[in-house]
Parts: C-alpha cells; structure tokens; sequence
C-alpha cells in the first residue's frame, strides 16, 4: 500500500467548495455506470456517496481500464482532484489520478447493496455484514447506538450507578420463561432471564439507583416477530421508590430518548418522522383493560394474560403509549408487591406502546417472610433462592424498579416490524450463527 489512507476523507467533508483540491478517499465500490465516453464510479464510505467521473481520453489509459475491472464492492482508494459538478449528486466529482485496490472482491455478491434488488430477510442475516453496508440497516445500528448513548446520559443525569451482573446464574428469575442449561464445571448453571435477583439484592448494599444494559436469554420456543432468544434489557432499581416513582422515571426516559433521536438526520431514509411522545403518558388499571376489551367483544378470564390480539385491540383504543396496572398476582412474578387494598392484584406495570409491550415493571416484595413464602407459592424451592434471600434479611429498603426491550424500543420508535431487523446478529428459535 503506498497511499497514504490516515489522510483520507470522508465523502462529507467535500463539497463544490474543495473544487481543485488534491484529496484521498476510500471506501466501497458501490456502483459501476459506464456511459461510453464517461465511466462513474461511485463510492461508498461510512458517511456517504462519492462520484469519481473518468472521461475516456482524459485519464491513462491503465487507470480507466482498472477501474472498470475493479468488481463491485471491492475496497479501494483513490487519489484525485475534486470538480464542482452540479449533476453530480454531491455537487461535486473526483477526478482520479491513482486508485489503489485494497481488498478486491469476489464477483457473485450475497446481497445487493443499493436496494435495487430486494432480498429476503434470512438471506440478509445470513450475509449480515454485508447487509450492514445498506443505507437503512447503517441508520438503524447508528440509532441503537444513540439510544444507548441516550439512556446512559439520562441515567447519569439521574443519579443512577451502572452495574453489570452475571450472565451465568443458578436460578429462573421470570416464571412462565425457559432458562438455556449449560454445564458450569461439574453444576448445571442457566443464561440469566434477566438481572432482577441482583439488581434487588443491590439494594440492600446502599447504592440507591442502579440500571444495567445487558442481555438477557429467554429459551422461548416461539417464533415471533417480537421475541428473541437473546435480547439486551435496560433495567432499573430504585430504593425507597414506589411503583409510581419508578413509572415516571421510565416515561421521561422514553421522551428524554426519543427528543434525542428526533433530529437524527438518517430517520428520513427509515421514513420514520419521530414525534416526542406527550407526558404523563396515560395510566389504565388490567380490570379497565379488560373491561375496554370486552366492551369491544374480546372476552379476558379475570386473572388471564393479555394476548397479542388482546394487547393489539387495546394499542389501537389508545393510540399512544400507556400503562396497564394493577395486574392479578397469579400472572405476574413473586417478587411483585401484593397491593395494599386488594389481595388478588399486585403492584405491577406493563408499558405499552399501541403496537407492543416495551417495558414491565413493579413495586418489590421487601419482606423477607412476604417473598418467601411467595417463592414457594409460585411452586419454586426457597433453597435456590437462598443467596437472594439473604439479602432481605439484613435491612432491606421498599424498592421498585422496571426492565424495557431495548429491541423492542427501538422497534417501536422506527416503526419496524420484525426485532431481528434492530439486532446485529439476532439470535432465535431457527438462528445460531452468524
Ligand atoms: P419481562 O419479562 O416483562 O420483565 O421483560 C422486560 C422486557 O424485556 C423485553 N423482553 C424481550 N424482548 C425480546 N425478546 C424477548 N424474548 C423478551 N423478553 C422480554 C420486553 C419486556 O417488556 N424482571 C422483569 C423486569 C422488572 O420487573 O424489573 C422482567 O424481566 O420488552
């Protein structure tokens, strides 16, 4: 390699105002267009698009013939004068004088990636690096970068340390999910549901204010288009909070997010025109859902969980993001705090955006003999919980706290369909590799 690449610049940064100037770049064949006396490379790099015009005559012979071999997609870099040139989309052009090819690639390509042929799905995540090269599916990973960014800031800004507990754990923490086994040593051990025993045993250590941003590993044997087998949760906890203190931290988050993204220039090729969604966002009680869904002709069984249909009909009654309360106790987890009025309901929240649930969430059980006995009501043995136990034993503030779908926010702020568009690798019922 004899160009000096640590100078290159980005498709960007030039415009009709570098007119005459020497530069550099590099990036991505994205396309060949041959007009006969004019050749157009267009290449590609992370910020954007360049024209490189060669006019049959005016450049060595060797370069054009190169350049026009060069396969789509390769790697290069070109060295060249910028033009002004008002067709050009840019406003401006290269005029090349050298072009390096740093990698060269193979002819027959896995996918196109100038959205001119439509691929299927799986045949993009099966060349999934290669999809990542298309103007939407860079957007959308730039986002999740961003969103992340955004809780970590706002988290900051709140007062919350970052915590990271273990992937590898002992025991189920959501009834109702399947745990992955794998062999620890000579003990089973399980991929963690979700960091709810830890982030509540943290409770107990002082630390007020805790989230942590990791995955979490549900062995659904369900194919939908809103679960994965490995999603990545954003978690809360928060001591001497109630319910309602938790529930509002989670809306400011969600507006706090979304005000951020709002301007990102990328969202007009999703076609995706964010609003900040209003505060509060509007709160309903299970029994008024079920009540607004049979008024509807949809019967619930009081006690019954809200189906996908169910939770469908309700998004499209409300129409922006709300929350359901109140759940019955035998639907939600143990460690869901019975209410104080009534012994059948516990306090317990699901955020729901019209089209899915985001987020849910309780007040906690901080009574060492309340959650005892109701792990053991719950059918599962108090010895495995033993080390969580503990910790209620020894001074144990009220707490609350919640666990949002990172994926299935961003699904729901992008209007995309399917959750394995907004993961990198997705990993479901059928996917294992890449
Ligand atoms: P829950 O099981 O409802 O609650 O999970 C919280 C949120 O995580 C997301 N989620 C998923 N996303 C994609 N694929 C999955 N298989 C999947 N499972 C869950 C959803 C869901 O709302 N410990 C509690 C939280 C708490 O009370 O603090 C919990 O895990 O968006």
């Amino acid at each position: 390699m004899t160009m000096k690449l640590g100078n290159r610049r980005y498709t960007d940064e030039l415009s009709a105002a570098n007119d005459g100037e020497q530069v550099c770049i590099a990036g991505w064949v994205h396309e060949k267009r041959d007009l006969g006396g004019v050749f157009f490379l267009i290449i590609r790099d992370l910020k954007g698009l360049a024209q490189v015009t060669l006019h049959r005559g005016n450049v060595d012979a060797e370069l054009f013939r190169r350049v026009k071999r060069v396969p789509r997609e390769s790697v290069v870099a070109i060295e060249g004068r910028v033009k002004s040139e008002e067709k050009a989309p840019a406003g401006y052009e290269i005029i090349p004088e050298r072009m390096e090819v740093l990698s060269e690639a193979s002819p027959v390509l896995p996918l196109d990636t100038t959205d001119k042929v439509v691929a299927e799905l799986d045949t993009r995540l099966d060349a999934r690096f290669m999809d990542l090269r298309r103007e939407r599916v860079k957007h959308i990973f730039i986002i999740r970068s961003r969103v992340l960014k955004a809780m970590r800031d706002f988290f900051d800004e709140h007062g919350f340390i970052e915590i990271n507990t273990p992937k590898v754990v002992s025991a189920a923490t959501e009834g109702g999910t399947a745990l992955f086994p794998i062999s620890y040593f000579e003990r089973e051990a399980f991929l963690n549901q979700s960091p709810q025993l830890y982030k509540q045993m943290l409770m107990a250590s002082g630390f007020d204010r805790v989230y942590e941003i990791a995955p979490i590993f549900r062995a659904e044997e369900h194919d939908t288009t809103r679960h994965l087998n490995e999603a990545t949760s954003a978690d809360i906890e928060v001591a001497f909070a109630t319910m309602e203190d938790v529930m509002a931290i989670l809306e400011e988050l969600i507006a706090f997010v979304y005000a951020r993204i709002a301007d990102y220039p990328g969202l007009s090729s999703l076609g995706v025109d964010l609003e900040v969604p209003k505060l509060p966002f509007k709160r309903i009680t299970y029994d008024e859902a079920i009540e607004m869904l049979s008024e509807a002709g949809e019967h619930i069984e009081w006690g019954e969980d809200l189906s996908t249909s169910a939770e469908q009909m309700l998004g499209e009654m409300i129409g922006e993001h709300y929350f359901i309360t109140d759940w019955p106790s035998a639907i939600k987890p143990f460690y869901a705090q019975p209410s104080a009025h009534r012994s059948d309901i516990c306090d317990a929240f699901d955020l729901m955006h019209p089209r899915l649930e985001l987020a849910s969430g309780s007040q906690r059980v901080h009574s060492y003999e309340l959650l005892k006995s109701k792990i053991e009501s719950k059918g599962l043995s108090a010895d495995s919980f033993e080390f969580y136990l503990e910790a209620f034993r020894y001074g144990m503030p009220p707490h609350a706290g919640w666990g949002l779908g990172v994926e299935r926010l961003l699904m729901s702020m992008l209007e995309i369909g399917n959750i394995r568009e907004v993961v990198l690798f997705p990993r479901d019922r059928r996917r294992l590799v890449p």
